[in-house]
């Protein structure tokens, strides 16, 4: 990736006067939490699950056992991750909006650290760290990581499931309308570690291209993502978010 390509994107950041960064599970990859797209050896028992079939209510109701299982795994993944310097890097930031599909909390941890005072992370997808009634009752409970629960039922008698967004699940609509919101107002826009497949999150870039915002896309691959405004550079968001930040730090 060019060093010319770096130096135009730190002095864009440098100039934003309301940027917001939009993230995928990438930006988490450096923590040790698997991306949906690339299993890794030790996550081959779920390889041969497919996310977006488990990350269903179809999926849920067919083998909730499977289904909790699954995320159970990743919540024990989850229980010994740390955040890693690329949110470490955001998190310096202060006056950005943080706007992400993940469902771990390694943004607010590094929040924690830095003590930077930031506006609150739009989960669009939701949270590991909460458990609802899937019968919607409203019974909800806060999940430790470290001693998730099996499959149990609400004492409704509906199924208690993570409280993250599904396929085919509407997202929260507060949550999604500010981060409409932030997309059409931005002028700047850091995209980091996302495939940018799944809307209508993906479609917050487009939101924010066509109002005329800059856009950095960091990514370890080059998504040929063109436009007047799009800077993309490839690499370890690890990496490159660092190097974007340093004079700001
Ligand atoms: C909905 C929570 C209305 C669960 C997730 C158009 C409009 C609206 C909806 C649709 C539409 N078209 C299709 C739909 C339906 C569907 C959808 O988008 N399907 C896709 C597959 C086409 N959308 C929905 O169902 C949404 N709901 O629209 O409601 C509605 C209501 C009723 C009926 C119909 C519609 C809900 C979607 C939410 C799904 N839940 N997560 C859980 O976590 O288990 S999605 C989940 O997958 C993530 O949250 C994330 O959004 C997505 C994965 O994407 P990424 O985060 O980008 O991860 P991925 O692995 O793909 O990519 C990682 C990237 O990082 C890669 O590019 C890689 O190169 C890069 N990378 C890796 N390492 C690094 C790195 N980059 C930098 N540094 C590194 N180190």
């Amino acid at each position: 990736m060019s060093r010319d390509r770096l130096t135009a994107a730190v002095a864009k950041i440098a100039h934003a006067s309301n940027p917001v960064s939009f993230s995928g599970a990438g930006l988490s990859a450096e923590s040790g939490i698997a991306t949906f797209r690339e299993g890794s050896d030790e996550d081959a028992l779920w390889s041969r699950f497919d996310p977006q079939q488990l990350a269903s209510q179809e999926g849920f109701l067919a083998a909730p056992e499977t289904v909790i299982d699954w995320y159970n795994w990743r919540r024990k993944t989850l229980a010994g991750a740390k955040p890693n310097d690329a949110h470490v890097s955001l998190a310096k930031q202060p006056g950005w909006t943080h706007i992400t599909q993940n469902v771990d909390n390694l943004l607010e941890q590094a929040l924690e650290i830095t003590g930077i005072d930031s506006s609150p992370v739009l989960h669009l997808h939701g949270t590991l760290l909460k458990d609802h009634c899937n019968a919607e009752c409203g019974y909800e409970e806060l999940i430790d990581l470290h001693q998730a629960p099996p499959l149990r039922q609400c004492n409704c008698g509906g199924y208690m499931r993570p409280s993250v967004v599904w396929f085919g699940e509407s997202l929260p609509a507060q949550i999604i309308q500010s981060a409409v919101a932030q997309a059409e107002k931005t002028d700047l826009m850091l995209v980091v570690g996302t495939s940018a497949q799944v809307y209508p999150a993906a479609g917050l870039i487009e939101i924010a291209v066509s109002n005329g915002a800059e856009v950095i896309v960091v990514n370890t691959e080059c998504h040929g993502r063109t436009g007047a405004r799009v800077t993309e550079l490839v690499g370890e968001a690890g990496k490159l978010l660092p190097e974007l930040f340093a004079d700001s730090c």
